[in-house]
């Protein structure tokens, strides 16, 4: 592997998921690949999850962790190609993804959508011109469009919670993924990346939202070629209620619109996840990728009830990180 940005950057989700499990099973077994190897990891946004998994699951490779938050503590940089450095910019991000490359063996970056302007955004530069320069292997620590990380732990965590249930045979997991209110703009990274690993994984998808909440259709379906695995399309439902019934996994989010691009449309109440929607599902696990907003997603109630399952979803961001990072280091 030499990247590692998208759920298509994986040969075999399936395979990939056992593989990440035997990391949690052993998770020191392979503590010499990494030595004197180190990982650099790049924020230009906040972390706690992606930042301390991640140098966890480096470490437990053996590597050596350098972390940098380069909006607050680097020069600030230019992305564009061909300008006039008059500004306030002092650095091109040519020199400084070209530079973090001969320090770092491999390097995580994170970049936010500015949601703004759509085509920027979804044009992810800031990730693609470090892939360009770095000359090493680049992972995304979220970007402006997908979160691979969260989105393969999740479905670690899926798996982990399916195969622990008594079930008949051939049965799949209905994982509803919902919107839900928040004060803030927020980014598609995370519902965009989870669709596109679940419409790939062997569940039933369901994502439910309000009108004008429509994620883009590249990551909710796979292109008409398929092949790439099962599962396929999700299904849009626009009756939060209805969604939920005989639900396994519950996928809370709030992201802003995507066709209307970064608008808040709605902060409609009843979309709160509380124990009265919980109660219309299969006995769901409720998800979420942490940091969660308490009685604006989710009411206290399930967050604090057994039915939550963040802190085990979180718990496995380490092996999601360590399964790519060593797949890298297998190839370097
Ligand atoms: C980010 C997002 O993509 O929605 C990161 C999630 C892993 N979340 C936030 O920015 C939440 C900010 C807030 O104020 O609640």
């Amino acid at each position: 592997m030499k990247k590692f940005t998208s759920v298509r950057d994986v040969e075999n989700i399936n395979r990939l998921v056992k593989e990440a499990l035997i990391e949690k099973q052993f998770p020191f077994a392979n503590k010499e690949l990494g030595k004197n190897k180190t990982l650099g990891l790049i924020f230009l946004n906040p972390s706690l999850r992606t930042r301390l998994s991640t140098q966890r699951a480096a470490q437990n490779l053996g590597m050596d962790v350098i972390v940098m938050n380069l909006d607050k503590e680097g020069w600030s940089i230019e992305t564009k190609d061909g300008v006039v450095m008059d500004g306030s910019a002092a650095e091109h991000i040519k020199e400084a993804a070209a530079v973090i490359g001969q320090y770092c063996e491999i390097i995580g970056v994170r970049s936010f959508p500015k949601l703004l302007n759509r085509d920027e955004d979804y044009s992810n530069e800031v990730l693609n011109k470090f892939i360009q320069y770095a000359g090493v292997p680049v992972v995304s620590l979220e970007s402006a469009t997908l979160h691979p990380f969260q989105s393969l732990a999740d479905l670690i965590t899926i798996t982990e919670i399916w195969n622990s249930k008594p079930k008949t045979v051939n049965s799949k997991p209905k994982v509803v993924l919902t919107w839900a209110p928040h004060p803030k703009i927020l980014p598609q990274s995370v519902p965009n990346s989870f669709a596109e690993w679940m419409v790939r994984a062997d569940v039933d998808l369901v994502i439910t939202h309000p009108q004008g909440y429509e994620l883009d259709t590249r990551f909710t379906s796979l292109p008409p070629t398929g092949g790439e695995g099962r599962g396929g399309v999700a299904k849009i439902m626009y009756n939060q209620d209805e969604a939920f019934k005989g639900a396994d996994f519950i996928y809370a989010k709030n992201w802003s619109s995507y066709k209307e691009y970064g608008k808040i449309l709605s902060q409609d109440k009843n979309w709160m996840i509380t124990n009265k929607k919980m109660a219309l599902t299969n006995n769901a696990k409720f998800m979420h990728c942490l940091p969660v907003r308490r009685n604006m997603i989710v009411a206290d109630e399930v967050l604090d009830s057994p039915a939550s399952g963040v802190i085990r979803q979180a718990g496995n961001r380490i092996w999601s990180a360590q399964i790519i990072l060593k797949k890298i280091l297998e190839q370097l």
